[in-house]
Protein backbone atom coordinates (compact mmCIF):
# COMPACT_ATOMS: atom_id res chain seq x y z
CA UNK A 1 0.00 0.00 0.00
CA UNK A 2 0.98 3.60 -1.10
CA UNK A 3 1.49 6.07 1.74
CA UNK A 4 -0.78 9.19 1.11
CA UNK A 5 1.41 11.85 1.76
CA UNK A 6 1.52 14.44 -1.13
CA UNK A 7 -0.70 12.52 -3.34
CA UNK A 8 -2.94 14.62 -5.23
CA UNK A 9 -5.72 13.52 -6.93
CA UNK A 10 -6.04 14.24 -10.48
CA UNK A 11 -8.52 15.91 -12.65
CA UNK A 12 -10.98 13.27 -14.07
CA UNK A 13 -12.88 14.99 -16.35
CA UNK A 14 -11.61 12.96 -19.39
CA UNK A 15 -15.22 12.78 -21.27
CA UNK A 16 -13.92 11.35 -23.98
CA UNK A 17 -15.77 9.44 -26.10
CA UNK A 18 -13.54 10.30 -29.28
CA UNK A 19 -10.40 7.76 -30.09
CA UNK A 20 -7.84 9.24 -28.40
CA UNK A 21 -4.81 7.80 -26.97
CA UNK A 22 -6.36 6.91 -22.91
CA UNK A 23 -9.15 4.08 -24.43
CA UNK A 24 -7.11 2.94 -26.75
CA UNK A 25 -4.37 2.10 -24.04
CA UNK A 26 -6.67 0.55 -21.96
CA UNK A 27 -8.17 -1.65 -24.88
CA UNK A 28 -4.56 -2.41 -25.95
CA UNK A 29 -4.48 -4.19 -28.93
CA UNK A 30 -1.37 -3.05 -30.01
CA UNK A 31 0.16 -5.91 -26.57
CA UNK A 32 -2.04 -8.41 -27.63
CA UNK A 33 -0.13 -12.22 -29.23
CA UNK A 34 0.02 -11.32 -32.92
CA UNK A 35 -2.37 -14.76 -33.67
CA UNK A 36 -4.79 -13.32 -31.59
CA UNK A 37 -4.11 -9.99 -33.05
CA UNK A 38 -4.29 -11.60 -36.34
CA UNK A 39 -7.71 -12.96 -36.17
CA UNK A 40 -9.62 -9.83 -34.60
CA UNK A 41 -8.27 -7.48 -37.01
CA UNK A 42 -9.64 -9.66 -40.02
CA UNK A 43 -13.22 -8.63 -39.19
CA UNK A 44 -14.17 -5.12 -36.90
CA UNK A 45 -16.02 -5.87 -33.65
CA UNK A 46 -19.46 -4.79 -31.96
CA UNK A 47 -19.29 -6.21 -28.63
CA UNK A 48 -22.12 -5.38 -25.55
CA UNK A 49 -21.86 -6.06 -22.29
CA UNK A 50 -24.43 -5.56 -19.88
CA UNK A 51 -23.70 -4.77 -16.13
CA UNK A 52 -26.64 -6.01 -13.32
CA UNK A 53 -26.39 -5.65 -10.09
CA UNK A 54 -28.24 -4.09 -7.47
CA UNK A 55 -27.51 0.11 -7.03
CA UNK A 56 -25.12 0.99 -5.28
CA UNK A 57 -22.36 -1.78 -5.89
CA UNK A 58 -20.02 0.20 -8.02
CA UNK A 59 -21.10 -0.27 -11.67
CA UNK A 60 -21.06 2.61 -13.24
CA UNK A 61 -17.69 3.17 -11.25
CA UNK A 62 -16.60 -0.15 -12.92
CA UNK A 63 -17.15 0.94 -15.87
CA UNK A 64 -16.48 4.40 -16.45
CA UNK A 65 -12.35 3.41 -14.88
CA UNK A 66 -12.55 0.11 -16.82
CA UNK A 67 -13.13 2.18 -20.08
CA UNK A 68 -11.31 5.04 -19.10
CA UNK A 69 -14.04 7.04 -19.91
CA UNK A 70 -16.91 9.30 -18.43
CA UNK A 71 -19.99 7.51 -20.12
CA UNK A 72 -22.50 7.72 -17.36
CA UNK A 73 -21.35 11.41 -15.72
CA UNK A 74 -24.61 12.21 -14.15
CA UNK A 75 -25.22 10.23 -10.87
CA UNK A 76 -27.71 10.38 -9.02
CA UNK A 77 -28.10 8.80 -5.45
CA UNK A 78 -31.85 7.34 -4.17
CA UNK A 79 -33.41 7.69 -1.09
CA UNK A 80 -34.50 4.70 -0.10
CA UNK A 81 -38.26 6.14 -0.57
CA UNK A 82 -37.38 6.53 -3.91
CA UNK A 83 -35.76 3.59 -4.45
CA UNK A 84 -39.56 1.71 -3.47
CA UNK A 85 -40.50 3.37 -6.30
CA UNK A 86 -38.25 2.75 -8.72
CA UNK A 87 -38.33 0.51 -11.89
CA UNK A 88 -35.60 -1.48 -13.97
CA UNK A 89 -34.36 0.81 -16.69
CA UNK A 90 -31.44 0.24 -19.02
CA UNK A 91 -29.50 2.60 -20.14
CA UNK A 92 -27.27 2.27 -23.03
CA UNK A 93 -23.98 4.11 -24.03
CA UNK A 94 -22.03 3.31 -27.18
CA UNK A 95 -18.16 4.41 -27.62
CA UNK A 96 -16.13 3.52 -31.14
CA UNK A 97 -12.68 2.72 -30.44
CA UNK A 98 -10.42 1.89 -33.67
CA UNK A 99 -6.47 1.11 -32.80
CA UNK A 100 -4.34 -0.71 -34.67
CA UNK A 101 -6.73 -1.41 -37.58
CA UNK A 102 -9.10 -3.03 -35.35
CA UNK A 103 -12.96 -1.50 -35.08
CA UNK A 104 -14.83 -1.88 -31.62
CA UNK A 105 -18.38 -0.75 -31.37
CA UNK A 106 -18.51 -1.34 -27.51
CA UNK A 107 -22.27 -1.11 -26.27
CA UNK A 108 -22.46 -0.85 -22.74
CA UNK A 109 -26.14 -1.45 -21.03
CA UNK A 110 -25.95 -0.29 -17.55
CA UNK A 111 -28.85 -1.91 -15.47
CA UNK A 112 -30.28 0.44 -12.96
CA UNK A 113 -32.92 -0.02 -10.46
CA UNK A 114 -32.20 -3.72 -10.36
CA UNK A 115 -33.04 -5.38 -7.11
CA UNK A 116 -34.03 -2.23 -5.40
CA UNK A 117 -37.94 -2.87 -5.21
CA UNK A 118 -39.55 -4.73 -2.28
CA UNK A 119 -40.59 -7.41 -4.80
CA UNK A 120 -37.83 -8.47 -7.36
CA UNK A 121 -38.78 -11.03 -8.19
CA UNK A 122 -39.69 -10.08 -11.78
CA UNK A 123 -36.62 -8.31 -12.38
CA UNK A 124 -34.75 -10.47 -14.50
CA UNK A 125 -37.59 -10.36 -17.10
CA UNK A 126 -36.53 -6.95 -18.38
CA UNK A 127 -33.18 -8.21 -19.01
CA UNK A 128 -34.49 -11.54 -20.82
CA UNK A 129 -36.85 -9.83 -22.80
CA UNK A 130 -33.76 -7.20 -24.10
CA UNK A 131 -31.64 -10.16 -24.40
CA UNK A 132 -34.20 -12.25 -26.59
CA UNK A 133 -35.24 -8.81 -28.47
CA UNK A 134 -31.63 -8.63 -29.89
CA UNK A 135 -31.81 -12.55 -31.04
CA UNK A 136 -34.72 -11.89 -32.47
CA UNK A 137 -33.22 -8.54 -34.32
CA UNK A 138 -30.41 -10.24 -35.17
CA UNK A 139 -32.27 -13.38 -36.75
CA UNK A 140 -34.35 -11.00 -38.85
CA UNK A 141 -31.76 -9.84 -40.37
CA UNK A 142 -30.07 -12.88 -41.15
CA UNK A 143 -33.07 -13.83 -43.22
CA UNK A 144 -33.48 -11.03 -44.93
CA UNK A 145 -31.37 -10.23 -48.24
CA UNK A 146 -29.20 -7.51 -46.69
CA UNK A 147 -27.58 -9.78 -44.27
CA UNK A 148 -24.07 -8.76 -45.17
CA UNK A 149 -24.58 -5.61 -42.92
CA UNK A 150 -25.97 -7.19 -40.23
CA UNK A 151 -25.03 -4.68 -36.78
CA UNK A 152 -24.26 -7.21 -33.89
CA UNK A 153 -26.46 -5.94 -31.10
CA UNK A 154 -26.99 -9.43 -28.88
CA UNK A 155 -25.71 -8.98 -25.47
CA UNK A 156 -22.22 -10.96 -25.53
CA UNK A 157 -21.10 -10.97 -21.61
CA UNK A 158 -23.17 -10.00 -18.92
CA UNK A 159 -21.40 -8.75 -15.80
CA UNK A 160 -23.24 -9.78 -12.49
CA UNK A 161 -22.34 -7.88 -9.16
CA UNK A 162 -22.88 -9.56 -6.14
CA UNK A 163 -22.32 -7.93 -2.72
CA UNK A 164 -19.70 -8.19 -0.32
CA UNK A 165 -22.02 -7.35 2.13
CA UNK A 166 -23.57 -11.16 2.14
CA UNK A 167 -21.51 -14.04 2.39
CA UNK A 168 -22.48 -15.62 -0.80
CA UNK A 169 -25.10 -15.36 -3.42
CA UNK A 170 -28.39 -13.79 -2.34
CA UNK A 171 -31.95 -15.70 -3.59
CA UNK A 172 -32.21 -12.83 -6.20
CA UNK A 173 -28.71 -13.74 -7.48
CA UNK A 174 -29.69 -17.46 -7.68
CA UNK A 175 -32.79 -16.90 -9.59
CA UNK A 176 -31.58 -13.89 -11.76
CA UNK A 177 -28.52 -15.93 -12.65
CA UNK A 178 -30.47 -18.91 -13.78
CA UNK A 179 -32.90 -17.17 -15.83
CA UNK A 180 -30.47 -15.94 -17.83
CA UNK A 181 -27.32 -18.52 -18.12
CA UNK A 182 -28.57 -19.93 -21.13
CA UNK A 183 -29.63 -16.49 -22.39
CA UNK A 184 -25.75 -14.78 -22.32
CA UNK A 185 -22.28 -15.51 -21.19
CA UNK A 186 -22.27 -14.64 -17.17
CA UNK A 187 -19.24 -13.73 -15.48
CA UNK A 188 -20.18 -12.85 -11.95
CA UNK A 189 -17.82 -10.01 -9.73
CA UNK A 190 -17.86 -9.53 -6.36
CA UNK A 191 -18.56 -5.69 -5.81
CA UNK A 192 -16.52 -3.24 -3.37
CA UNK A 193 -14.10 -5.83 -2.56
CA UNK A 194 -12.21 -3.86 -0.38
CA UNK A 195 -14.99 -4.15 2.46
CA UNK A 196 -13.28 -7.97 2.99
CA UNK A 197 -10.05 -9.07 4.59
CA UNK A 198 -8.02 -11.49 2.40
CA UNK A 199 -9.03 -14.40 4.15
CA UNK A 200 -12.93 -13.06 4.06
CA UNK A 201 -12.30 -12.76 0.46
CA UNK A 202 -10.93 -16.42 -0.05
CA UNK A 203 -13.82 -17.91 1.81
CA UNK A 204 -16.14 -15.75 -0.26
CA UNK A 205 -15.35 -16.67 -3.15
CA UNK A 206 -15.05 -20.05 -2.04
CA UNK A 207 -19.00 -19.75 -0.75
CA UNK A 208 -19.86 -18.54 -4.02
CA UNK A 209 -18.22 -21.01 -6.24
CA UNK A 210 -19.79 -23.98 -3.94
CA UNK A 211 -23.22 -22.12 -4.77
CA UNK A 212 -23.28 -22.04 -8.51
CA UNK A 213 -22.19 -25.68 -8.55
CA UNK A 214 -25.68 -26.57 -5.97
CA UNK A 215 -27.57 -24.56 -8.21
CA UNK A 216 -26.24 -25.65 -11.45
CA UNK A 217 -25.69 -22.38 -12.47
CA UNK A 218 -23.97 -21.97 -15.57
CA UNK A 219 -21.30 -18.90 -15.78
CA UNK A 220 -19.11 -18.15 -18.96
CA UNK A 221 -16.29 -20.90 -18.79
CA UNK A 222 -13.35 -19.60 -19.57
CA UNK A 223 -11.08 -21.26 -22.26
CA UNK A 224 -7.31 -22.75 -22.37
CA UNK A 225 -5.63 -21.00 -24.65
CA UNK A 226 -4.29 -22.89 -27.92
CA UNK A 227 -1.46 -25.22 -27.46
CA UNK A 228 1.07 -22.73 -30.04
CA UNK A 229 0.21 -19.98 -27.78
CA UNK A 230 3.32 -18.64 -25.74
CA UNK A 231 3.63 -19.47 -22.38
CA UNK A 232 3.10 -16.18 -20.68
CA UNK A 233 -0.22 -15.89 -21.92
CA UNK A 234 -1.19 -19.72 -20.75
CA UNK A 235 0.22 -18.59 -17.56
CA UNK A 236 -1.79 -15.28 -17.50
CA UNK A 237 -4.90 -17.34 -18.68
CA UNK A 238 -4.73 -20.00 -16.11
CA UNK A 239 -4.76 -17.45 -13.51
CA UNK A 240 -7.76 -15.97 -14.59
CA UNK A 241 -9.68 -19.26 -13.91
CA UNK A 242 -8.84 -19.69 -10.95
CA UNK A 243 -9.92 -15.98 -10.03
CA UNK A 244 -13.47 -16.67 -10.77
CA UNK A 245 -15.43 -14.45 -9.15
CA UNK A 246 -13.52 -11.45 -10.00
CA UNK A 247 -13.24 -9.60 -6.72
CA UNK A 248 -13.34 -5.67 -8.11
CA UNK A 249 -12.69 -2.42 -6.34
CA UNK A 250 -13.15 0.40 -8.59
CA UNK A 251 -12.60 4.38 -7.89
CA UNK A 252 -13.51 7.13 -10.38
CA UNK A 253 -10.10 9.60 -9.11
CA UNK A 254 -7.32 9.38 -10.78
CA UNK A 255 -3.74 9.73 -9.02
CA UNK A 256 -0.22 10.62 -9.83
CA UNK A 257 2.72 9.14 -8.55
CA UNK A 258 6.22 9.00 -10.28
CA UNK A 259 5.00 10.50 -12.58
CA UNK A 260 2.44 7.32 -13.45
CA UNK A 261 -1.34 7.87 -12.96
CA UNK A 262 -3.88 5.50 -12.16
CA UNK A 263 -7.20 4.97 -10.74
CA UNK A 264 -6.91 4.59 -6.95
CA UNK A 265 -9.14 4.53 -3.49
CA UNK A 266 -7.75 6.31 -0.54
CA UNK A 267 -8.15 4.81 3.07
CA UNK A 268 -7.62 6.42 6.45
CA UNK A 269 -4.53 4.01 5.84
CA UNK A 270 -3.06 4.76 2.89
CA UNK A 271 -3.76 4.42 -1.20
CA UNK A 272 -3.83 1.70 -3.17
CA UNK A 273 -3.82 0.97 -7.03
CA UNK A 274 -6.88 -0.30 -7.94
CA UNK A 275 -4.80 -1.99 -10.97
CA UNK A 276 -2.51 -3.63 -8.42
CA UNK A 277 -3.28 -7.08 -8.48
CA UNK A 278 -2.39 -7.69 -4.93
CA UNK A 279 -5.92 -6.19 -4.19
CA UNK A 280 -8.60 -6.81 -6.10
CA UNK A 281 -8.84 -9.07 -9.64
CA UNK A 282 -9.75 -5.39 -11.81
CA UNK A 283 -6.73 -5.89 -14.23
CA UNK A 284 -7.56 -9.68 -14.16
CA UNK A 285 -11.39 -8.60 -15.24
CA UNK A 286 -9.93 -6.11 -17.97
CA UNK A 287 -7.23 -8.60 -19.49
CA UNK A 288 -10.25 -11.28 -19.96
CA UNK A 289 -12.36 -9.46 -21.38
CA UNK A 290 -9.63 -7.92 -24.16
CA UNK A 291 -8.48 -12.15 -24.78
CA UNK A 292 -11.56 -13.60 -24.97
CA UNK A 293 -13.60 -11.14 -26.35
CA UNK A 294 -13.44 -13.02 -29.37
CA UNK A 295 -14.40 -16.25 -27.81
CA UNK A 296 -17.26 -14.58 -25.81
CA UNK A 297 -19.35 -13.49 -29.30
CA UNK A 298 -18.30 -16.81 -30.43
CA UNK A 299 -20.22 -18.56 -27.29
CA UNK A 300 -23.24 -16.07 -27.62
CA UNK A 301 -23.17 -16.84 -31.62
CA UNK A 302 -22.95 -20.62 -31.38
CA UNK A 303 -24.45 -21.34 -28.22
CA UNK A 304 -27.19 -18.99 -27.04
CA UNK A 305 -28.42 -17.74 -30.37
CA UNK A 306 -28.08 -21.00 -31.64
CA UNK A 307 -30.82 -21.68 -28.43
CA UNK A 308 -32.50 -19.15 -29.29
CA UNK A 309 -33.36 -20.28 -33.12
CA UNK A 310 -33.50 -23.72 -31.94
CA UNK A 311 -36.21 -22.64 -29.46
CA UNK A 312 -37.89 -20.77 -32.35
CA UNK A 313 -38.29 -23.30 -34.70
CA UNK A 314 -39.64 -25.83 -31.91
CA UNK A 315 -42.41 -23.16 -31.28
CA UNK A 316 -43.45 -22.79 -34.20
CA UNK A 317 -43.51 -26.24 -35.05
CA UNK A 318 -45.82 -26.68 -31.98
CA UNK A 319 -48.24 -24.07 -33.02
CA UNK A 320 -48.12 -25.17 -36.24
CA UNK A 321 -48.99 -28.61 -34.83
CA UNK A 322 -51.84 -27.22 -32.93
CA UNK A 323 -53.35 -25.28 -35.24
CA UNK A 324 -53.45 -28.78 -37.84
CA UNK A 325 -55.29 -30.21 -35.16
CA UNK A 326 -57.63 -27.42 -34.47
CA UNK A 327 -58.62 -27.59 -38.20
CA UNK A 328 -58.73 -31.34 -38.11
CA UNK A 329 -61.40 -30.56 -34.61
CA UNK A 330 -62.88 -27.94 -37.31
CA UNK A 331 -64.01 -30.25 -40.08
CA UNK A 332 -65.15 -33.18 -38.36
CA UNK A 333 -67.29 -30.46 -36.62
CA UNK A 334 -69.03 -29.34 -39.50
CA UNK A 335 -69.12 -32.98 -41.11
CA UNK A 336 -71.02 -33.49 -38.15
CA UNK A 337 -73.00 -30.79 -38.34
CA UNK A 338 -74.26 -31.24 -42.22
CA UNK A 339 -75.08 -34.94 -40.85
N1 LIG B 1 -15.56 1.18 -1.01
C1 LIG B 1 -15.82 1.16 -2.31
N2 LIG B 1 -16.70 2.04 -2.83
C2 LIG B 1 -16.94 2.00 -4.15
C3 LIG B 1 -16.34 1.06 -5.01
N3 LIG B 1 -16.79 1.28 -6.26
C4 LIG B 1 -17.65 2.30 -6.20
N4 LIG B 1 -17.75 2.76 -4.94
C5 LIG B 1 -18.58 3.86 -4.43
O1 LIG B 1 -19.91 3.36 -4.29
C6 LIG B 1 -20.86 4.39 -4.61
C7 LIG B 1 -21.83 3.88 -5.66
O2 LIG B 1 -21.16 3.68 -6.87
P1 LIG B 1 -21.89 3.63 -8.31
O3 LIG B 1 -20.84 3.32 -9.30
O4 LIG B 1 -22.71 4.80 -8.53
O5 LIG B 1 -22.85 2.35 -8.08
P2 LIG B 1 -24.03 1.82 -9.04
O6 LIG B 1 -25.31 2.29 -8.46
O7 LIG B 1 -23.92 0.32 -8.96
O8 LIG B 1 -23.77 2.32 -10.41
C8 LIG B 1 -20.02 5.58 -5.05
O9 LIG B 1 -19.90 6.46 -3.95
C9 LIG B 1 -18.67 4.99 -5.41
O10 LIG B 1 -17.61 5.90 -5.24
C10 LIG B 1 -15.41 0.13 -4.44
O11 LIG B 1 -14.84 -0.73 -5.10
N5 LIG B 1 -15.22 0.23 -3.08
MG1 LIG C 1 -25.11 3.37 -11.64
Amino acid sequence: MTSTAGVQPQNNNNNNNNNNNKQSDFIGFANLPTQIHRKIAKRGFDFTLMVVGESGLGKTTLINSLFQTNLYPQRHIYTGQEKIHQTIKIEPSTIEIEECGIKIRLTILNISGYGDNIDCTDNYKLILNYIDKQFEYYFNNEISFNRRNISDNRVHCLLYFISSLTRGLKPLDITCMKALHHKVNIIPIIAKADALTSNELIQMKQIIIEQIHKHNIKIYQIPDCDSDEDEELKEKNFELKNSLPFAIISSKQIYEIQRKKFYGRIYPWGLINIENSYYCDFLKLRTMLIIHMQDLQQITHEIHYENYRLEKFELKKLIQEKDDELRRIQDILSQMKGQ
